[in-house]
């Protein structure tokens, strides 16, 4: 294991608050030090600040399914430095970037087949969404102006995201700024029916009927697109039920709405598939990527879309920008090389069939917990899983946090959010490694007050 090497006292300076953190508590994280501190990882284990191991139960933030420190993406991303670093998007590509494009347009479901870059999962989503709204004008039909989202999805913070997201801590302080006709549909989880569910429902097919609700309310002439996750990861895994994303699909067509998956977690293996579209055979106009397709190293986004609205927006002038949009690092030769080498890894090391050998490893262990105190609800699909607690009377998050910090005590990064627990492991795990994260969970939700 590399030996950690800290130049200054990352603890105090902590205090200080000078490092202001992403969705983080930080008045409370800032007084726990190095038991908040990631300070090197390898494999499936990151090392703390004090210098003990943890299992990572969820692939960093669903991003690093190949696990920690490869020597072969160390290397590509070292050769891609010292031979073309950086690279203008603008008007100039770059080899590594066009390999990756018809690379991702290979492996996503048939008919989706130009790629668009951007440089994380908020900014495909943002990029998705004005694609929607350009492809609708430029048929003529610009008065589909509405995009639709759904209640509890996330899709990142940038003002289109956080529209269209339906995670009400993430919306409220910013309801001034939201995109302008936006509506949500229900989302698609019934604990009542569907608790204790072992991969998808088996009843719930009909909650996709709200989007025809939507569509009387506004009718379709004004709706330019709905976005969905096909599997909600953010949330806590809301699996979808058997037959909802193909009613999604065919209310879509139906009214000559675009259908958008956003699959910025569940894309590139999580479920076993290069896409979730394709473990569930729907496919949808637009698939925003994002996280595993670098594994995390180096940040890349992307939209994947049809040729019908590729084709849509080529036209006019030849030498005018059809898309007047784009970022400065779109395309980014190192974010590039290393995706390139990644999907090299999967393919080699067969990882897809690895994860659908894992997928019932971790259900099982998983659903092993379901009779443990305060268990509310287990749920799984691909390599992923979720675990409500029940909330401690008046303090929602309380049982959730203990959890967490038992978690690393006890050599176990887990992620929390409130009194849930997600779980996407990466896909180098071994059926030992997600058995022992499910007993260590176990005994440790035994042990709860
Ligand atoms: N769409 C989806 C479906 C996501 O899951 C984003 C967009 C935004 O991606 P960026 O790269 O801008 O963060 C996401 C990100 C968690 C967790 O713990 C989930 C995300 C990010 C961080 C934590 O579930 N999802
Ligand atoms: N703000 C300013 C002042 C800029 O000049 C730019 C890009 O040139 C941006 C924001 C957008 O940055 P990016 O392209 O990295 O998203």
């Amino acid at each position: 294991m590399s030996e950690i090497k800290n130049d200054f006292d990352c603890a105090t300076t902590m205090r200080a608050g000078r490092y202001w953190m992403p969705f983080t508590a930080n008045r409370y994280v800032n007084t726990q030090g190095n038991a908040r501190v990631l300070a090197a990882a390898e494999g499936a284990y990151y090392t703390m600040g004090d210098g003990h191991r943890v299992f990572d139960s969820l692939s960093g933030l669903w991003c690093t399914p190949l696990g920690h420190g490869n020597p072969r993406i160390a290397q590509a991303l070292y050769d891609q430095a010292t031979s073309l670093d950086f690279a203008p998007s603008f008007q100039l590509a770059n080899p590594g970037a066009v390999r990756l494009a018809e690379r991702i347009a290979n492996m996503a479901p048939a008919g989706l087949e130009h790629v668009f870059f951007a440089n994380s999962g908020s900014e495909a989503v943002d990029t998705a969404l004005k694609i929607a709204i350009g492809f609708h004008k430029l048929r003529g039909e610009g008065g589909r102006f509405r995009l639709i989202g759904r209640e509890r999805g996330y899709h990142g913070v940038g003002l289109g995201g956080m529209s269209v997201g339906g995670i009400v801590p993430n919306r409220k302080m910013f309801a001034t700024v939201m995109v302008p006709g936006v509506d949500h549909i229900r989302h698609p989880y019934d604990h009542a029916r569907m608790a204790f569910s072992k991969g998808q429902p088996q009843c719930g097919a009909e909650m996709a009927d709200d989007l025809e609700r939507l569509v009387a309310l506004h009718d379709a002439s004004t709706i330019a697109a709905v976005i969905v996750e096909p599997v909600q990861g953010s949330t806590g895994v809301l699996v979808p039920p058997v037959g909802y994303l193909q009613r999604l699909r065919e209310i879509c067509t139906k009214h000559g709405i675009l259908l958008i998956f956003d699959e910025v977690i569940t894309g590139f293996g999580r479920m076993g598939e290069n896409f979730a579209a394709q473990r569930f055979g729907v496919r949808p106009d637009m698939i925003t990527f994002a996280k595993a397709v670098t594994n995390g190293i180096v940040p890349m986004g992307g939209v994947i879309v049809t040729p019908e609205i590729y084709n849509t927006f080529m036209t006019g002038p030849e030498n005018a920008i059809e898309f007047a949009h784009g970022y400065t690092y779109s395309g980014h030769p190192l974010a590039a090389a290393v995706a390139n080498v990644v999907l090299d890894i999967m393919e080699e090391d067969n990882l897809l069939s690895r994860v659908r050998a894992l997928e019932p490893v971790l259900e099982e262990a998983i659903h092993a917990l379901r009779d443990l105190p305060h268990v509310h609800d287990l749920r799984n699909i691909g390599l992923t899983a979720a675990i409500d607690l029940k909330p401690r009377d008046g303090k929602p998050g309380a049982r959730g946090l203990e959890v967490f910090e038992q978690g690393v005590q006890h050599g176990l990064l887990l992620r929390v959010t409130g009194d849930t627990i997600s779980f996407g492991p990466p896909f180098i795990s071994t059926p030992e490694q997600l058995r022992d994260m499910g007993a260590s969970l176990g005994r440790i939700i035994a042990a709860l007050a």
